[in-house]
């Protein structure tokens, strides 16, 4: 049988001969790996876990009194309009943001409390590159008989040293939400442009990323707490476009479309 063999592979006439090289490399296998914003939740839970805190998780679909009520977002506010907010039957809607993953937090518990909630919301958006009607969100909460402002700013201070290196600069301007007062707005230096002015920072040389304040009294009444006894501060950040910035991308759809053409490139 070999002698057969070895006369059929030398005389080149069988297929052997004809379709295989064993010298050619062999073909790697696709590995793959966690998608961008998996990786920039793990990275931001990480600082979050490393300053005290918890994750919280919720539903995806809540009730009007979590999601707006209870955040001393009025009826008449434009945020709760059906061409902002997904209704669904029953009285029912998809969550706008996680606050209301905190707001569950502080009914089923006693202070202290230090959560972060992190995950996925929903707006009712006509989707371009920086908008999308589904993206993300990390809020935080931090609630005591004796936290202050200075807590708040340090920690979001440490947070973003952390994120983008100790020597970003941060600045905490005034701002409005209905569920904190004060409110503040954070920004850290353009990281683009390190301050001097770009397209990104529309030459302000600053970039939004952060929105927080004191725990507003009315949203402690709501869960059942005693303003006088207890108080806190909150956060919230978009966890898209930190992942955008980090990547260096400059359209939102690519995070959901799933195309592998562009998560292999990030
Ligand atoms: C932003 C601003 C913010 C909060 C979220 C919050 C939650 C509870 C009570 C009070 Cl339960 N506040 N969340 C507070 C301030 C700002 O988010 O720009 N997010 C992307």
């Amino acid at each position: 049988l070999l002698d057969a063999a070895r006369q059929r592979i030398a005389s080149g006439s069988g297929s052997e001969r004809a379709g295989l090289d064993v010298t050619l490399p062999g073909r790697a296998p696709w590995v793959g790996r966690r998608h961008p914003l998996k990786r920039t939740f793990e990275r931001l839970e990480r600082i979050f876990l490393g300053l005290g805190f918890q994750v919280a998780e919720g539903p995806h679909v809540e009730d009007e009194f979590h999601n707006f009520d209870a955040l001393n977002i009025p009826a008449e506010h434009p945020s709760r309009d059906a061409w902002d907010t997904f209704y669904l039957e029953g009285g029912l809607l998809l969550r706008t943001h996680t606050s209301p993953v905190q707001i569950r937090e502080m009914q089923s518990r006693r202070p202290p409390i230090r959560i972060i909630a992190p995950g996925r919301v929903f707006r009712n958006e006509t989707p371009d590159a920086s908008h999308a009607a589904e993206f993300y969100q990390l809020e935080g909460l931090a609630v005591g008989h004796d936290v202050r402002f200075g807590e708040l700013k340090g920690v979001l201070t440490s947070f973003l040293h952390e994120l983008f290196g100790s020597d970003v600069g941060v600045r905490f301007r005034a701002g409005f939400f209905p569920f904190t007062e004060p409110s503040t707005e954070v920004d850290i230096a353009c990281v683009v442009c390190g301050g001097e002015g770009c397209p990104v920072c529309k030459r302000t040389g600053w970039v939004e990323l952060l929105g927080a304040g004191m725990v507003d009294p009315r949203v402690f009444e709501a869960v059942g707490y005693d303003p006088d006894e207890v108080t806190g501060y909150a956060f919230g950040l978009g966890v898209d476009r930190i992942c955008m910035m980090l990547s260096g991308m400059d359209d939102i759809r690519l995070l959901l479309e799933n195309d592998t053409r562009f998560l292999k490139t990030v």
